[in-house]
């Protein structure tokens, strides 16, 4: 059983500064333990990190029990907690123990300590007896890292929850108290190391007087035990280094490479390593001597040995100027053919890391073959935390269940049962991309994707169900109705977003050369970059077959190979990333391609909508911030997801020329279009991708202030108002809405959504509830411009009143 909440008066002003979500799941708020509980904790050793120990102790069993434990440097004759590092084990490992009146906490290492002290605490938090205590673990991996992908000027790269936690305009940070509050956060999970840098490299990271940025940085991750990792760009030896080669077989290069990791070693004795992302996208790298990965990552690694780091050689390479025109080009099979040659050159602190996908973090793909291919090469799995194709922050969709996948997939290495996590022992690497922002990812729920990432970085046989369990309990509190909520909400998120976002292995159809958010159904098509899927009138899917397509499958063991080669066997979730097939086909559900595409729209958009009431249910029961901030997350998804819904199943009713057998693709009772409205100063224009709005089109305001009068047709009664309007993120336009001449309404469009333009990423929604209707009634929209927003509107849509 739960135990119950209780707020004791003296804490709640801890309660509610902790509410916006900075403290994560460390929020120690108060519980109910009825056990016998030490007072006093004795520590061996002076690290910072047991220090940290110690001081996290005393925080969380003061926050949790109200108790504020005695520091004592022996044994008191009562019993006490007993903070010590074995010194043996080359893991992070530790053991929880009750002996007699005490508690011990054994570490291998100081960082073991560390985490021991979080797992008492999370067990305390969790309601769970210490009476019994015997707990023995070590981490899965010793690489638990996050990669950051910030720049030196303060932005990031695919980063959804505000600027840069450590850099701002070419320097750290003058504040690193985010940093170390960070540090806390991963050492909290077990996470060991932090990439501080951007893949996509600024060589300044490694000129000499940038070092003392870095060492600031590494001093306040160091006392949770986070080891400070950079990425590179391989270039660097002629940027920074003035050498005319970046060779790496130059002894010259070499020699470079070697003094400034000297260098950094000398003010950064625990630097975890480095992360080299080369021949990718435009980076630089060892095909510009005519050399291989492996040199590359070599004289880099050669460099690193004697300081015991790592070097961290991403797999992430493939050509993005692939003829479309060719039926046989695929970038999935690039990893496998860039690495399968090499197993066996690199040295033996040259880590491969690997996406968990042969694309890029799309919302569905199958694992990476080159995870079965390596022999000799240690190869580490990358997940992505941050939600680069999975709605940016902006759509709450929970990833565990994913990566879960993903680690117990079955290459069937030789015949044998070879899990992905069997193989994954280089290491298990999450992108993580937190921000500035107070909850750190610019929405609550995303932050249970970092502490599950953790949680399986530690652990990979944990279960989805049972990291949301503890993450909802932890981050919400333990009212039941609030539990099932959240979990029921987290555990069918991947799925939802997936039905509304690109079902059957589609990828995520969105604008792949651009912000990689909104609908763009096409947008993969006809160019280099090769996230194809093949959609045209007859069918979709791109063909990976060894028989008649691009031979993709067969980079798989031959009994994983046959399992995707033929559609008897073939699992629906992943049949049009293997093969392309009629819209008729039927899938192993029974239902056509085409009508699987309608239907899994229409349950996605309806899946949000209950997220929605469901979380209404809530008000009262979770703290009024993060409970008005998640309600306001989840309504934008679900206006989201019908934009989402309308378009994709518009775009494939178009290009296949067949109907929705349950009649609603096309039609939309209780809509108005813009277009269609008696309009004041507001012009029709075109939408580009057309599916992306309402009938192609939408109107956009050209002077100060425009209108448009939509005149209502249906029945009296009850109803919704939703206004679909588009929120550019070059100004602030403001709406007002008019009932006949009542003034029901107004909004500022000054969300920060990815686009300037009038498109699917800028389609929002605002809905004003419960207005009585009489038929002829007028519905007037207002729109006033700000900057390069032109208060566009694409439709109005009267929605029976949920009761
Ligand atoms: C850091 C994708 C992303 C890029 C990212 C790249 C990578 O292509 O869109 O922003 O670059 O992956 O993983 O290196």
């Amino acid at each position: 059983m739960r135990p119950a909440l209780i707020l004791s008066a003296s804490l709640l002003s801890f309660a509610a500064r902790a509410e916006s979500g900075y403290d994560a799941w460390l929020r120690y708020q108060p519980v109910e333990y009825r056990g016998p509980l030490p007072a006093a904790v004795v520590v061996e050793g002076d690290s910072p990190i047991v220090a940290s120990a110690r001081d996290e102790l005393i925080r969380g069993v003061r926050g949790m029990l109200g108790r504020t434990l005695r520091v004592e440097s022996r044994a008191p004759a009562e019993g006490a907690i007993f903070l010590r590092r074995t010194g043996s084990g080359s893991s992070d490992g530790f053991e929880l123990k009750a002996q007699g009146g005490s508690i011990q906490v054994v570490g291998t290492t100081d960082r073991g300590v560390l985490y021991g002290v979080f797992a008492l605490l999370r067990r305390i938090a969790l309601g769970e007896s210490l009476a019994n205590l015997d707990d023995k673990q070590s981490p899965f991996t010793n690489v638990r890292w996050v990669n950051h992908w910030d720049n030196l000027d303060g932005s990031i790269e695919r980063g959804y929850g505000g600027r840069s936690l450590f850099w701002d305009n070419l320097h750290a940070r003058t504040d690193l108290t985010r940093v170390r509050d960070y540090g806390r956060l991963l050492a909290s999970l077990g996470i060991n190391g932090c990439s501080i840098n951007n893949v996509n490299a600024n060589p300044r990271i490694l000129a000499s007087d940038f070092l003392p940025e870095i060492v600031r940085i590494a001093d306040a991750l160091r006392p949770w035990g986070v080891r400070t990792v950079l990425s590179v760009d391989f270039g660097s030896p002629q940027t920074i280094g003035g050498l005319s080669t970046f060779d790496p077989l130059d002894p010259a290069v070499a020699d470079w490479w070697k003094a400034k990791v000297d260098e950094i070693y000398r003010a950064i004795p625990d630097l975890g390593g480095i992360v080299l992302k080369a021949d990718s996208e435009g980076r630089v790298g060892p095909s510009a001597y005519g050399r291989t990965h492996a040199d590359a990552a070599n004289v880099i690694a050669r460099a690193l040995k004697p300081h015991g780091g790592l070097l961290l050689y991403r797999g992430f390479v493939y050509d993005h100027h692939m003829d479309w025109n060719n039926p046989k080009n695929d970038r999935a099979r690039a990893a496998v053919e860039n690495f399968r040659e090499l197993d066996g050159k690199f040295e033996a602190d040259a880590v491969l890391q690997i996406k968990n996908g042969p694309i890029d973090f799309q919302v569905r793909e199958p694992v990476s073959p080159l995870f079965g291919d390596l022999e000799k090469t240690k190869p580490s799995l990358e997940l992505q935390i941050t939600q680069e194709y999975m709605g940016q922050a902006r759509h709450a969709v929970f990833l565990v269940p994913m990566w879960k996948e993903t680690l117990d997939f079955d290459l069937r290495v030789r015949g044998e049962t070879t899990p992905v996590k069997s193989l994954a022992k280089g290491g298990i690497i999450g992108v993580s991309n937190a921000g500035l922002d107070e909850n750190w990812f610019g929405n609550n729920l995303s932050q249970a994707n970092l502490y599950g990432f953790g949680r399986l970085a530690w652990n990979p046989d944990l279960s989805p169900e049972d990291i949301a369990e503890e993450w909802a309990l932890l981050t919400f509190g333990d009212n039941p109705k609030v539990l099932d909520v959240v979990d029921r909400i987290l555990l069918t998120s991947w799925r939802t977003y997936e039905n509304y976002t690109g079902p059957l292995g589609l990828q995520t159809l969105t604008d792949i050369t651009g912000n990689h958010y909104g609908v763009a159904v096409e947008a993969s098509e006809r160019n280099g970059w090769g996230q194809w899927h093949r959609a045209d009138e007859e069918g979709v899917g791109m063909d990976r077959t060894v028989a008649t397509g691009t031979g993709f499958i067969g980079q798989y063991w031959p009994e994983v190979a046959r399992f995707y080669e033929s559609l008897e066997t073939c699992p629906d979730d992943l049949i049009l990333f293997m093969h392309h097939v009629p819209y008729t086909h039927v899938l192993h559900s029974g239902k056509t391609v085409i009508q699987y595409i309608y239907n899994s729209h229409y349950d996605g958009a309806e899946a949000v909508e209950s997220y929605v009431n469901e979380w209404r249910l809530l008000k009262g029961l979770v703290d009024e911030r993060r409970y008005n901030e998640i309600l306001a997350q989840l309504e934008y998804q679900a206006g989201q997801a019908e934009v989402w819904r309308d378009s994709v199943t518009n775009w494939f009713f178009h290009a296949s020329g067949i109907a929705d057998a349950k009649g609603r693709v096309g039609r939309y009772p209780g809509r108005y279009e813009a277009e269609s409205a008696q309009l004041q100063g507001y012009k029709v224009t075109d939408v580009t991708p057309w599916e992306a709005a309402s009938g192609g089109k939408a109107v956009a305001c050209a002077s100060s202030n425009c209108s448009a009068t939509f005149s209502y047709a249906g029945q009296a009664g009850w109803f919704d108002l939703r206004v679909e309007y588009f929120d550019q993120n070059n100004g602030a336009a403001r709406y007002r809405a008019w009932l006949n001449d009542q003034f029901i309404d107004e909004w500022t469009a000054a969300d920060h959504l990815p686009t300037q333009k009038i498109d699917g990423s800028s389609s929002t929604r605002r809905t004003v509830r419960g207005l009585a209707l009489r038929p002829g009634d007028r519905i007037r929209i207002e729109g006033s411009p700000d900057g390069g927003e032109a208060a566009a509107l694409d439709y109005i849509e009267i929605v029976e009143q949920k009761k």
